[in-house]
Formats: structure tokens, C-alpha cells, sequence
């Protein structure tokens, strides 16, 4: 049986940062993270928006947090009563990750008597523009009450401030405030209405950028007193008249009632939950860290347009830029093509729609084709700095190149675009851009072929790899191996468009743009020739790129000693990794996982020995590839521990949250999703052959069967796998 809630008792302000994550809710338009009412800036609280982003001066472009119309607090007998500062008697926090709401419940000892108040609240499933919450108070002596709500203005930011203005008024005792951007002036409209069961003196006051309702009431012992708050929220960028909408969001919701549209939200993730939720008999912590995990890939998964993309920390605040990395589609992409393929769609529309961002970079670069931003934001701009790092001992910024060298960027595109396909069958997204997108990324690949004179073979050079330590190598096998997927892709696509005999085609109109007789034979010998280190004969251990086998070969635990920081980072030029065999992240096991059909298990498994202890795991996205592989090897028992690692990043909040000094913490998507594909690609084993769909089930040691739904090629399956046996059953959509 799954305990579908997650708590805390007591309060530790070490958490805040930590919990303001782990209790996350959200609906893909928003995220809020999982601090309290009365919390201000320096708690971190935010409302974080999705796709919608800002620069102040040459700080880093991130995306907006909100004003805070959640932000509550209470006075009794004149003494304001709120976390951090005060001690609480009892406090909880808790997430019901079934159907998005947090809770908590707090207790204060003031001099007449305990106060208990307690609150709830939801980013709406149903519409995602609003949020409801419900806050409650009883006394146990008859007090005299003020609570301070409204809207805070004055948001947490990492590098803002990015509103210039932020406008109050009051439209019919419904607060607004509308944020104006610093950079686009981007208008953001935030709605605050209010319900009470009690009658309350009110006075609103403006003040230190803050839109404050003050309500007295004498309140009396063994009542509750509720209060209802409705939050509606559009942006300039959503529609033109954003603020009437936001308006309406509120009003509707105040017409619905609290029950009524608290019951519509959580219908919305029950029947989410129908179509995803994973059941595991014999293991009710694997089970409920997994459908943890499906929880946060459904709090941030856009349902409200059809073209965004998820940024590395989704929805859980502005860390890494709220930029679009290779995450999506090399690790959150499958969790949606099998449970709701249209928000792959969505996901993947976002780089279509992001070509010509990614045009412009290759320009830049001086190279022709598509060469997308490792960190993506609007319009495929690349936010990632020349910069990325801070050295912890000048407070210098580092040189890094994960911006110009991390060109399996675009590869990671073009495989999401094909695992599509794959998966649905509907080549309409390749018409739709797709198609172009991979030829344009070919066309990268190609323009980046190195030809040695004494060499028959193309190489790449001067790449960095999955494993960020080592900078600008040649031949990372990953990166070679990704080029050459990219150009059989672009060959395929032209198979397609040559086959594709209606004039009046989408293709048509391709084949017009591309001279195919031309590019076909290229990309079909950019394919064969582009070299691919093979396995060393004696060892089976495929190099990671050229060179690697010489450096220093030691220890993680030695590497670690050598640090003279904590918060040192170990790659760039004088990391304490760059010249040892220590990687950061799965690499050759990540090549190895997505061709495993190419490889010899014996080598699978030379490889996955050889590489893991190298591997410190200082990126989340390291552990479900091990996990995966080791599936693949007929290793599910030690898969077991790496799959868990996953699922539970964001329970235990483990993960690095310093690369130098900057913060990279939040919640961990890709690891969500990684720990997703382990469940079902590699303990239940669901692969595809020939078009069909299989499973070959190695469930790790305790589990006796699993259960879980998906979707492929249109039809809706219901899967059932024992440690022996598996049935895929077609069942009504
Ligand atoms: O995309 C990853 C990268 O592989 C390692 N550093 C963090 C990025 C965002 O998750």
C-alpha cells in the first residue's frame, strides 16, 4: 500500500531551502514551493512561472517568481506569531503527492492560551491560472485576532530585482498586483481574493511593497475561524487581456466554492493518476519513492500550451537559469510518450519551435545547421555564461565551455524527435519541423567533421562529453556515437521525403529546401566513417575519448581528499578531477544504455565495472543510467540501489547544491524520470522490436510483480509483470 503524504514534525530552519523543494506543488503554468504563509524573501518562498524569464543588467536571465499572494500572517493580543523567528509549540508541514496539496499545522503558546492555525493549498490541475488555499485559526482563550494577508510584492530572487514596478490596486475587494519586468517589460498579473466565515474589520494598506488586508476579529475559544484564499495569475506573454482573465479566475472560483473546485483539482490528478501511477508488490518504498518521483514529472509537465519544455529544476525556482537542458529529452521524455504522449508533443514542439535559436548559435560559431543551447530559454536563446562557475578560493569567475563544447545538445534533440515516433507512430511532428530540425542538426554534425589525411574516418574534436570534468577532448565516444544517430536520423527523414510522392506534401516542401541527392550519400558516409572507439581488446573497457586511459588513476576518496574547499569544483582547468580518471557523470554507460543492441552484455558489463567506481555521481542525471544498465546486464540486485538513489533525490535532498559558489539546488526531474525508465525499461524491461512492444522483466530481489499502464502507438496498454512472466493487455483508452 503506497502512504501517498509525506511529512515533517518540528521545525529546523536548516530545512527551509531543502523543503521549499521536496514539498513543491505545482500544475506545469506554476510552482510553488513548500515554505509558509508568513515566510518572506529571505525563506524563499516563490511562486516560480513557467517560459517566462528576465535580465537585469549582465546578471543571469532567469524566470519570474510571482508577487506572493499567499503570504499571510497572524497577531494575537498584539504579538505577531510566525516562523522562523518564533518557537511553535507543535508544527508540522505535509504533501499529499496524490493530489498536489500541502499542508501544515502549527501551534503557539501565548500567555492566554494555545493558538492553532492551520492551511492548505493547490495549484489548480483544472485551470491552471489558479491556486485556492484555505487557512483556518482556533483559540483556546478568547483572543483579539489580527491577520495580516495580501500580496508581497518584493519576491525572492537569485538575481534580480526583476520587476521595476510593482503596481496595487482594488477592483471590488479583490487585490491586484501587476509586476512590470525590468528587461521586455513583461507584465505579470497576480489576483487576490478573499472569503471568510467570520466577520472581521478590515483595513488595506500599501506598504514596503507589500498590498496588505489587515483583519480584526475577537475570536472565540472552540471555534474555527476559515479563511479562503483565491489566487489567479497571467503574464502579458500568455494573452492580451491577461488582467481581465485573472480577474475572472478569481471570481470563478469564489462562484465555485472551496470544496467544489478543491474536488475538480483533485479529480485532475486522480485521472493522472490512472493513466501513470506505477504499482509494486513486495516493495512499498521502492513504490512510493517512484510514484514520488511521477509526482514532480506531473507537477511541472506544460498542459497549458503545446510548446514548452521543462527546465533542469522545473518548477521549484530560478537555480540553473530555469533553462532547458538535455534533461528533457534524454531522461523526463519517456515518462511522457508512455503516460501522455501529447505533453512529449508539447515538449518537443519547444525545440522545433526553438530551430532558428539554434540556427543563430551555429552561425555564431561560425557552423552551418542547428546547434541548440545547452541551457535554452525564450526563442532558444543560450543562457549558459562563458562562466558557469565560481572559483571558491578568488571568487573569480571560471572559464568553462559547457556552452560552446556540449555539442551532443543537438543530438539529444533528434533523438527525442525519433523516440516520438518511435513510440507513437505518428510521423505528423516530423512534418510539422521535426524533420527539419534533423537535418539541420546533421548539417551541424557534419560541418563539424574532422578528416585526419592518413585516416579513412571522421572524428569530432574539441567536444565536452556527459561527463563535464574533462573538458575539450576529442572522440568522446558518447558525442561520436550521438553524431552518427544524427546523421542515420537525417538519412531516414530523407527516405521519407523521397518515398513521400504527393507534390502537395509537407515533405515536398523539404525536398525543395534540401538537395537530397546530395546530402543523402554525405550523411550516409559521415555515418560509416565517424569513429567509434571499440572496446580495448584485453579489457573490454571502451575509452571515454582519446587520452583518458592516461591520466591518473585513483580513487574517488583520494580525489576527495585533495580538495581544500568543500564547495570546490572539481573539473575546469585545475579541478582536482581534470586529470585523473574520476568522471562526474554516466558517459560511456549512458552511450552503452541507449545502443546496449550493439554490444556484446559481456562488454555492457566490463564497462559498467570499469566505469562505476571512476563515477563520483555529482550530477543527478548519473545514477539511472548505471541503474539502467545494469538491467541490461542481468544485474537488477545491483541496479537496485542506484534506481533507489533516483527516485529519492528529491525525498532526501542528498544532491550537490554548490558547483563553486554558485546554488544549484531544487528538485531533480531528470533523476524523476531516470528513475521512471529504470522501473519500466529496465526491471520490467519494456523494450520494442521490429515495431512491437515487449517486455523482458529482471525485477530486483523482494519484488514480486508490478503493475502500471502506457501507451504506445495509440493504444493503451495495461502491463502486468511477475518475476517470471509478462502481459500486455490492450485496454480502452
Ligand atoms: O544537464 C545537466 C548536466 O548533464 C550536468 N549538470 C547539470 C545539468 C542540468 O541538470
Amino acid at each position: 500500500m503506497i502512504n501517498w503524504r509525506i511529512h515533517e514534525t518540528g521545525f529546523d530552519s536548516t530545512r527551509i531551502s531543502n523543503n521549499g523543494n521536496k514539498y513543491l506543488i505545482g500544475n506545469g503554468y506554476l510552482g510553488i514551493r513548500g515554505t509558509l504563509q508568513e515566510y518572506e524573501k529571505e525563506q524563499y518562498p516563490a511562486i516560480n512561472l513557467a517560459g517566462i524569464y528576465d535580465q537585469v543588467g549582465s546578471a543571469w536571465r532567469e524566470p519570474l517568481n510571482a508577487p506572493n499572494a499567499l503570504y499571510t500572517l497572524i497577531e494575537v493580543n498584539k504579538k505577531v506569531y510566525r516562523l522562523p523567528e518564533d518557537t511553535p509549540e507543535v508544527h508540522e508541514i505535509s504533501l499529499d503527492y496524490r493530489h498536489g496539496i500541502f499542508e501544515r499545522s502549527t501551534t503557539w503558546k501565548t500567555p492566554e492560551g494555545l493558538i492553532l492555525i492551520q492551511a492548505e493549498r493547490f495549484a489548480s490541475m483544472n485551470d491552471k491560472h489558479l491556486i485556492g488555499m484555505r487557512y483556518t485559526l482556533q483559540v483556546e482563550h478568547g483572543s483579539k485576532v489580527r491577520l495580516v494577508t495580501g500580496i508581497d510584492g518584493e519576491v525572492w530572487d537569485i538575481n534580480g530585482p526583476h520587476y521595476d514596478l510593482v503596481e496595487f490596486t482594488n477592483r471590488n475587494e479583490v487585490l491586484q498586483a501587476v509586476a512590470t519586468t525590468h528587461e521586455n517589460k513583461d507584465r505579470i498579473c497576480v489576483y487576490e481574493g478573499l472569503e471568510a466565515d467570520f466577520t472581521y474589520e478590515e483595513q488595506i494598506r500599501e506598504e514596503n511593497r507589500k498590498y496588505l488586508r489587515y483583519l480584526e476579529f475577537y475570536a472565540q475559544p472552540g471555534i474555527s475561524y476559515h479563511l479562503i484564499k483565491w489566487v489567479g495569475i497571467y503574464t502579458s506573454k500568455d494573452l492580451e487581456d491577461y488582467g481581465e482573465k485573472a480577474y475572472q479566475t478569481v471570481i470563478r472560483a469564489k462562484e465555485t466554492g472551496y470544496e467544489e473546485t478543491r474536488k475538480k483539482h483533485m479529480e485532475e490528478w486522480e485521472a493522472k493518476w490512472n493513466l501513470s501511477e506505477v504499482f509494486i508488490e513486495g516493495d512499498d518504498k521502492a513504490m512510493e519513492a517512484l510514484n514520488y518521483s511521477l509526482y514532480h514529472l506531473h507537477s511541472i509537465a506544460p498542459r497549458h500550451t503545446d510548446h514548452l519544455s521543462i527546465a533542469a529544476r522545473g518548477l521549484s525556482g530560478q537555480t540553473y537559469k530555469g533553462a532547458v537542458f538535455w534533461d528533457t529529452e534524454m531522461f523526463m521524455l519517456d515518462f511522457f510518450l508512455m503516460t501522455e504522449p501529447e505533453v512529449a508533443k508539447t515538449l518537443l514542439n519547444y525545440r522545433i519551435e526553438t530551430l532558428e535559436g539554434a540556427k543563430k548559435k551555429a552561425k555564431a560559431y561560425g557552423y552551418q545547421g542547428a546547434f541548440y543551447a545547452w541551457e535554452s530559454q525564450e526563442g532558444g536563446y543560450d543562457a549558459c555564461s562563458d562562466y558557469n562557475v565560481t572559483d571558491v578560493f578568488t571568487g573569480r569567475q571560471m572559464r568553462t565551455y559547457f556552452k560552446d563544447k556540449q555539442i551532443h545538445i543537438s543530438s539529444a534533440v533528434v533523438y527525442g524527435l525519433m523516440r516520438y515516433v518511435e513510440f507513437t507512430g505518428d510521423h505528423q511532428l516530423l512534418l510539422e519541423g521535426g524533420a527539419e530540425v534533423i537535418l539541420e542538426c546533421a548539417g551541424f554534425y557534419y560541418d563539424l567533421l574532422v578528416k585526419k589525411v592518413n585516416k579513412d574516418q571522421y572524428e569530432l574534436h574539441d567536444v565536452i562529453g556527459p561527463d563535464e570534468y574533462h573538458e575539450r577532448v576529442n572522440n568522446n565516444v558518447y558525442t561520436n556515437r550521438m553524431a552518427k544517430y544524427t546523421f542515420d536520423s537525417a538519412v531516414y527523414i530523407m527516405k521519407l521525403m523521397e518515398e513521400a510522392e504527393d507534390s502537395g506534401s509537407k515533405y515536398h516542401h523539404l525536398r525543395e529546401q534540401y538537395d537530397m541527392e546530395t546530402l543523402r550519400p554525405k550523411y550516409q558516409e559521415a555515418s560509416d566513417k565517424l569513429y567509434l572507439v571499440q572496446p580495448q581488446e584485453q579489457t573490454g573497457v571502451i575509452e571515454q575519448f582519446d587520452g583518458y586511459t592516461e591520466l591518473e588513476d585513483v580513487s574517488i576518496e583520494e580525489v576527495h581528499s585533495r580538495l581544500l574547499h568543500e564547495k570546490e569544483y572539481w573539473g575546469g582547468a585545475y579541478g582536482v578531477a581534470t586529470h585523473t580518471k574520476i568522471i562526474k557523470q554516466a558517459d560511456v554507460v549512458t552511450m552503452l544504455n541507449l545502443f546496449s543492441k550493439d554490444y556484446d552484455k559481456d562488454i555492457l558489463l566490463k564497462n559498467w565495472q570499469y566505469y562505476e567506481p571512476r563515477t563520483e555521481h555529482g550530477s543527478s542525471l548519473s545514477a539511472c543510467m548505471y541503474a539502467m544498465l545494469a538491467c541490461k546486464c542481468g544485474m537488477p540486485e545491483l541496479a537496485y540501489p542506484f534506481f533507489m538513489k533516483s527516485a529519492l533525490s528529491d525525498i532526501t535532498q542528498k544532491g550537490k547544491e554548490w558547483a563553486g559558489l554558485i546554488y544549484i539546488g531544487g528538485t531533480h526531474p531528470a533523476s524523476s524520470g531516470g528513475a521512471y525508465m529504470t522501473a519500466i525499461e529496465g526491471f520490467a524491461g519494456i523494450h520494442i522490436i521490429d515495431g512491437t512492444l515487449k517486455a523482458a522483466p529482471a525485477l530486483p530481489p523482494g519484488w514480486e510483480s508490478m503493475r502500471f499502464k502506457l501507451v504506445f502507438k495509440g493504444e493503451r496498454y495495461q502491463v502486468t509483470v511477475t518475476r517470471e512472466d509478462a502481459e500486455l493487455h490492450k485496454i480502452e483508452s
